[in-house]
């Protein structure tokens, strides 16, 4: 038997074994058997009362509303657009880096050799509705940007009264100060996910 036919005859079982090359189609495959598999999150939004604090940091933790107004907190006032116009409010909370820092902080890059290893690290947060946005380390980090992202859980619109929870719009907001539009001051939080961009050197990526 030539060696050609004989390594076909191979890759023929392989593949009816499944164990083939991987094709072109097998990450479209993927995303279109994690969007309908049974574990994906549940997407129906709704009240979240709890924060899920994961992924590259010190310490993962879990903030219940008590947990989060057990930290020192600030208030910063934000002027965005949105589907129902212009808005400003004033909301109290705990700023995302300070709430970092409370677990730990983020955890170093692995590969010393890796020059500011933070730098590339991004922040994830997810709503009980799915909606996600992104911040990048740099954004929060008081060596670079250090914008006062806050996870808010009241608002303090009016100095005359105590600040107001959140009520339908959950445990947790994100308050970006300097944001145009909305967008990135997603509500109802339960995840806050810290992760590393791939390393571009390897060519998978
Ligand atoms: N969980 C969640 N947060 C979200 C959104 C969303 O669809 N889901 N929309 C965003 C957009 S596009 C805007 S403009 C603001 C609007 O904030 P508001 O609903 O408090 O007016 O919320 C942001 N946060
Ligand atoms: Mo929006």
């Amino acid at each position: 038997m030539g060696l050609t036919r004989r390594i076909t005859i191979v890759s023929l079982m392989l593949s009816i074994l499944g164990l083939g090359q991987p094709t072109l189609a097998d990450p479209l495959a993927k995303v279109k058997v994690s969007s309908t598999s049974s574990e994906q999150a549940e997407c129906s939004g709704g009240i979240s009362e709890r924060v899920r604090l994961g992924g590259e940091v010190v310490q993962p933790t879990t903030f219940s509303l008590s947990k989060l107004q057990s930290l020192p907190s600030q208030e910063v006032t934000v002027s965005f657009g949105s589907a129902q116009g212009q808005q400003t409010h004033t909301y109290v909370g705990v700023p995302l880096w300070n709430l970092i820092q409370s677990v730990g902080g983020l955890k170093p890059n692995p590969d010393p050799t890796v020059k500011n290893g933070a730098l590339r690290q991004y922040i994830v947060i997810e709503a009980t509705d799915c909606y996600q946005i992104v911040l990048s380390e740099g954004e929060i980090d008081p060596n670079f940007e250090g914008k006062q992202v806050l996870v808010a859980y009241a608002t303090k619109d009016d100095p005359s009264v105590d600040p107001q929870l959140l009520g339908d719009q959950g445990i947790a907001r994100i308050v970006v100060p300097g944001d145009v539009k909305g967008g990135r001051n997603i509500y109802n939080i339960r995840r806050i996910k810290v992760f590393s961009a791939p390393d571009l050197r390897f060519k998978s990526y």
